[in-house]
């Protein structure tokens, strides 16, 4: 890499500070002094950047491109330092300059462009195609407003808008040039050609500019830099004249306005859907126009591309490239098809039914008419191949189209070479049972890729103390080789690495405990237990779960004071969709519990409630290194895989858990002492249902300390909470509780029970935090990719950067 040394960078950054703001940089607020870094390190890393884009032209290496609605990368800067290898420089540079570097950290916006797991998936993707030479692009969105600002008003979740673009982006690049065209609604038909083909002619359309920014995604220490594409949508310039009232010009503003706010939740809504072709089409055409410049015949495009698809959302990416296949480049049908299976793949994020999208055949006519027929065809081969080979039900249970509507996870299977879960446990279930028909038609198509994280944001920018530690024990090739954290087994005896480990732990709780009381006035202790659940508000999540248990441990504490329990930090993060009624109660449950527990003299502060504001990427990095028990609690069989149980584990929290999603396979990795593990399997909470056996009200009745918990829901114990205390009591009792919490209680209970006894050793605790530290290294999701790469992608990165 080029080098850069501390004294040239004062200058540079000196300079461009005069130029950009005509004051002394001193003068300046935090935010310019993080534009100007941001230029610095723009002109800093730009050529690699070119460098870059020329080798894939000449090299014509096979490109990937991940196609997802949602990207959550987090603040960007200390990545781009990490990577370019140039953190310590710039770091001491503007030390030395008299500038806060953590406060220019700071200033910059925290893009979130998605809603949880799926998003930030993408984002540790994208960092590890780069980091381990896959030549990957990401194509999403680039929403003006991200997902809604949460805020708490009298306890009640509240959304504001998302500006984040309110100020200069200084990563992304306009690349007017490079625009395409996306075709909505009108007439469509077929005319016969001079030549006796059947070519689409259009009438009436309404056309659509996607104009790509693009974002360097930049590899750890080895000059790649790949590039994320978000398009937006804008009115053509010489069409300008076409679109001429308020509504038109309002219609082509909204497709990227806003992102969905809804997580494992399908709305059928018309705008979402122009989304998902926006960006399909978008992105098909700007990669068919990469191809074609390469001058090679159509039948070597697989052969250059893999096209990914993030879920179903970007389906409408196979009937696109069909679509130009079939009518732009005149192959045959036979031909298109080849071509396009050999292509694509997708991975399932979740098996909530509620999460399937299916869009009314009507909508997707009246919309992109084109894409109807293609589909139709699609669906019309399917029945009738099928048919033949495996007869009718199956190939119509298997179809596209079901009862007028089009069911997007059919039609990703049956025109993708692959399909993959995201854990273990989530793949077996989709072949066992919820893709059971699809698996006995394609039996090789379906696979596993567990999901990972990139062990740089999460383990060596988020905890540098840990890093360090690691760094001193074990030496510094995890950071290439993060299961080279393995190697920290060995010190289990070591008593000055424990103690180490120890304060680096005490060191984070006590950031963040500042962060807690400056920003919520909320004192709590950094030797209490912070005890942590922070994803998306969801009732399979089971944050009630956790509410119930605290309600358990209050009461207990009111009682008796003296009762023997730990001190504990409950912290909670989440935000719920804003049409997600249920899930709101929760907020206002847990914020009304909190203003009860927090200031009740009665149980001495044993208990602290902190339920932050606003959770994201930003809020993950504090509290994850401070977290010392990881909360994975949702009903086996419901969470497809989970991501911040592993970046807590690789932070050194223990984790309780069901054995749902990876929690099993971290299960399996740190061995059944290093873990809390309690309730119902996937296979027992099936046949339960399958019984139709459970009943909630009986248990209720029956069992004097679940009754006491649900009781002060609706007795006036927790003051803050009006009807919804009777609600969520009612959702467990009257309409039998569909997630079994009460069922999985009192398993759950013991195994919290055991966390505050073995929480009081706390030199075994610290030896189970080590275990789990050490493990972690293979959820890097480098070695995640790298199993794409290979398996599904077949491209083959460069050097050999990683053994699996
Ligand atoms: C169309 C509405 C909608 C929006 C988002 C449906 C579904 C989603 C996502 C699939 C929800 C999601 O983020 N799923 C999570 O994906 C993570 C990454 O694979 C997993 O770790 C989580 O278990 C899964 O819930």
């Amino acid at each position: 890499m080029k080098p850069m040394d501390v004294e040239t960078f004062k200058e540079v950054y000196k300079k461009r500070f005069e130029d950009v703001y005509a004051i002394q940089y001193h003068m300046g607020s935090t935010l310019e002094q993080f534009q100007v870094l941001g230029q610095v390190l723009r002109g800093y890393y730009t050529d690699y950047w070119i460098e870059n884009n020329q080798e894939k032209i000449d090299n014509q290496d096979k490109q990937v491109y991940y196609f997802s609605m949602e990207f959550l990368p987090g603040r960007q800067l200390k990545t781009y330092l990490l990577n370019l290898d140039v953190y310590d420089t710039v770091k001491t540079g503007l030390t030395d300059l008299g500038l806060d570097f953590d406060k220019i950290v700071e200033a910059e916006v925290d893009p979130a462009l998605g809603n949880g797991g799926l998003g930030r998936l993408a984002s540790c993707f994208m960092d590890s195609m780069a980091s381990t030479h896959v030549y990957g692009n990401g194509c999403g969105i680039r929403y003006q407003y991200g997902l809604f600002k949460q805020k708490f008003i009298d306890g009640y979740q509240i959304e504001l808008p998302e500006n984040w673009l309110r100020n200069p982006n200084p990563w992304e690049v306009r690349k007017e040039s490079k625009s395409v065209i996306v075709r909505f609604g009108g007439n469509v038909w077929l005319e016969e050609q001079k030549d006796g083909k059947l070519k689409p002619k259009y009438e009436h359309t309404f056309d659509v500019l996607a104009v790509p920014y693009d974002t360097p995604q930049i590899g750890y220490r080895n000059g790649v830099v790949n590039n994320l594409r978000l398009f937006s949508a804008e009115i053509p310039y010489d069409e300008e004249s076409k679109y001429i009232t308020s509504e038109q010009r309002q219609e082509v503003n909204s497709i990227t306005e806003v992102l969905y706010p809804d997580d494992s939740n399908y709305e059928g809504r018309l705008l979402r859907l122009k989304q998902e072709y926006f960006l399909s089409s978008a992105g098909i055409q700007t990669i068919v126009r990469y191809f074609k410049n390469l001058k090679l015949p159509w039948t070597r495009f697989p052969e250059k591309v893999a096209i990914h698809i993030n879920d179903t959302h970007p389906t409408l990416c196979i009937p696109e490239l069909m679509r130009i296949l079939l009518d732009e480049e005149d192959l045959t049908w036979e031909q298109a098809w080849n071509i396009s299976k050999k292509t694509f793949s997708y991975t399932n994020h979740t098996i909530l039914q509620e999460a399937m999208e299916r869009w009314p055949v009507y909508m997707i006519e009246s919309l992109i008419p084109r894409i109807a027929q293609i589909i139709y065809e699609i669906n019309a081969r399917h029945i009738r191949n099928k048919t033949e080979l495996y007869g009718s039900e199956l190939a119509y249970k298997t179809a596209p189209i079901q009862d007028d509507q089009v069911l997007m996870a059919n039609l990703a299977i049956i025109s993708s070479h692959s399909v993959n879960g995201v854990a273990k446990l989530h793949t077996e279930i989709l072949e066992r049972y919820t893709l059971s028909d699809f698996k006995t038609i394609y039996p090789f198509r379906f696979n596993n890729k567990t999901n990972g994280v990139t062990h740089r944001r999460w383990v060596q920018l988020a905890n540098e103390p840990l890093s360090q530690l690691l760094d001193k024990t074990i030496g510094e090739e995890w950071r290439f080789q993060p299961k080279e954290m393995r190697l920290l087994r060995s010190y289990i005896d070591d008593e000055s690495v424990l103690d180490q480990l120890q304060q680096v732990k005490l060191t984070n709780k006590k950031r963040f405990a500042k962060f807690v009381s400056e920003q919520m006035n909320i004192e709590i202790d950094p030797h209490a237990m912070f005890d942590v659940q922070i994803k998306r508000l969801h009732a399979y999540k089971r944050q009630l779960l956790q509410v119930m248990h605290i309600i358990d441990r209050y009461l207990q504490l009111r009682d008796n004071p003296e009762a023997k329990l730990a001190k504990r930090v409950f912290v909670f993060g989440a935000k719920a969709a804003p049409s997600y009624y249920y899930a709101k109660q929760i907020i206002k449950l847990i914020n009304a519990l909190a203003d009860l527990v927090n200031n009740d003299p009665r149980i001495n502060d044993m208990i602290k409630i902190v339920f932050v504001e606003n959770y994201s990427v930003s809020l993950a990095e504090l509290i994850i290194p401070a977290a010392d028990l990881s909360e994975q609690i949702s009903l086996a069989g419901k969470e497809a895989s989970g991501t911040s149980n592993m970046k807590l584990m690789a932070n050194g929290a223990l984790t309780i858990a069901t054995l749902d999603g990876a929690n099993v396979e971290i299960s399996n990795l740190v061995g059944p002492d290093d873990i809390f593990l309690f309730g119902m399997k996937a296979d027992e909470v099936q046949v339960l249902r399958d019984s139709h056996a459970y009943n909630a009200r009986d248990i209720y009745e029956r069992d004097p300390q679940i009754q006491r918990i649900l009781n002060s829901l609706i007795d006036g114990t927790i003051p803050g909470i009006k009807s919804e205390g009777i609600d969520i009591f009612n959702s467990l009792v009257t309409d039998n509780d569909e997630y079994f919490l009460l069922k999985d209680y009192h398993s759950f209970y013991q195994a919290q029970m055991k966390v505050d006894i073995n929480y009081a050793n706390k030199k075994s605790w610290t030896q189970k935090s080590l275990i789990n530290i050490a493990q972690s290294g293979k959820f890097s999701a480098d070695y995640t990719i790298l199993r794409y790469a290979s398996d599904i992608w077949n491209v083959a990165p460069e050097t050999e950067v990683l053994q699996q």
